[in-house]
């Protein structure tokens, strides 16, 4: 039997490479593989404000972004977190297991809380519970991430085994997949900082449906490191980081990358990995602008069966084992 992969990815906005480079491209690397779901996680989305009518066209767009990106419909699954209640019921028994202590240090809340001062509310706080309900619902035994979530699926791994050892072998207990290259797409604008879709700035980062115009400016205003041969490097953080979303997108090794721009400037450099993205996401697009609504609400609704069938199932198993009532 193939072993499963999960992962998701929350509809709060428009994609960029660093979500593409860092989730779904491994995504699509590993579905022959494994048995696949892929999740479109709306509960963990409202956890910031969500306007209603954005968050359901954010929803679908969502899953066209899977499935122009070469998420094969026929073999994965692909579902919407809040259609399966299972996650919402496992998530709260899971909060009985967990610690304040466990959520008090996971960086992607403090990062949150910061940004959304105005409301940190209980929900953002017990992110990494839902997404650990996520996980174990579904037997998984890897899931590929970005590595900002390697802390999260950490906790998922110590729920499952508290489960486990508190009410007998109920869950797997799942592995983080992480691509060394991918794992951290860093902002243009800031090179410190992870690509981020909730950026203050544009400049940020590369949407999926970014024009060549814009593709082209924001790479020609990336941030660059001081000096002016390009060097794949620790101390050169920006090119460094260049080179990556070249390389990735290229197939290349980083480098192979930095030995064809030996003796070449920044703006050579600059203009051939515009032209690389501006390839890349043109190809993605015409995928995208070819999938029609009622083909994907018909994935997604075989999805949801698929899923809630796995999830319906698991939850027997959990209520018998905590004492509820069948
Ligand atoms: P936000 O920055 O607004 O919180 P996000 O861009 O991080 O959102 P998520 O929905 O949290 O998006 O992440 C989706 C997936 O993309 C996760 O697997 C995450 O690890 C990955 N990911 C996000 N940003 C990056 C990045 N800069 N580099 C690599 N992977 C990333
Ligand atoms: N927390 C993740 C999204 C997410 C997820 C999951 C990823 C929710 N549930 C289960 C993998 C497995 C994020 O913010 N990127």
């Amino acid at each position: 039997m193939k072993k499963r992969i999960f992962s998701g990815i929350q509809p709060s906005g428009n994609l960029h490479l660093g979500n593409y480079l860092g989730a779904v491209k491994n995504w699509v690397a590993l579905q022959k593989e494994y048995d696949s779901i892929f999740c479109i996680v709306d509960l963990h989305a409202i956890t910031v404000p969500q306007n209603p009518e954005e968050l359901r066209r954010n929803t679908l767009e969502l899953a066209k972004t899977y499935i122009a990106s070469g998420i094969d419909t026929q073999s994965a699954t692909i579902f919407v977190q809040s259609q399966v209640s299972e996650h919402a019921e496992l998530g709260w028994i899971l909060n009985t297991l967990t610690k304040m202590p466990e959520l008090d240090k996971m960086t992607q809340f403090k990062d949150k809380s910061q940004e959304h001062r105005e409301n940190i509310n209980a929900g953002l706080f017990d992110y990494p519970v839902l997404m650990a309900a996520d996980i174990l619902l579904y037997d998984t035994n890897v899931v590929p991430v970005g590595e900002d979530q390697l802390q999260h699926v950490e906790l998922a791994r110590t729920l499952a085994r508290r489960f486990n050892h508190q009410f007998r072998e109920t869950f797997t207990v799942p592995e983080a997949f992480i691509v060394k290259e991918g794992m951290r797409i860093m902002g243009l604008d800031d090179p410190a900082k992870k690509m981020s879709k909730s950026a203050s700035s544009e400049l940020n980062y590369i949407a999926l449906t970014d024009s060549p115009e814009k593709i082209r400016e924001k790479v020609r205003r990336a941030v660059t490191d001081s000096g002016k041969s390009i060097r794949y490097a620790d101390d050169k953080p920006a090119i460094r980081n260049l080179i990556n979303i070249y390389a990735l997108l290229d197939n290349a090794k980083p480098e192979d990358i930095e030995q064809s721009y030996k003796g070449k400037g920044y703006a050579e450099f600059k203009n051939d990995l515009a032209e690389v993205i501006v390839d890349f996401l043109g190809n993605f697009q015409a995928k995208y602008n070819d999938i029609n609504d009622k083909d994907v609400l018909d994935i997604l609704e075989t999805g949801r069966g698929k899923g809630k069938s796995l999830a319906a199932k698991k939850m027997e198993d959990v209520r018998e084992k905590v004492g509820f009532l069948q």
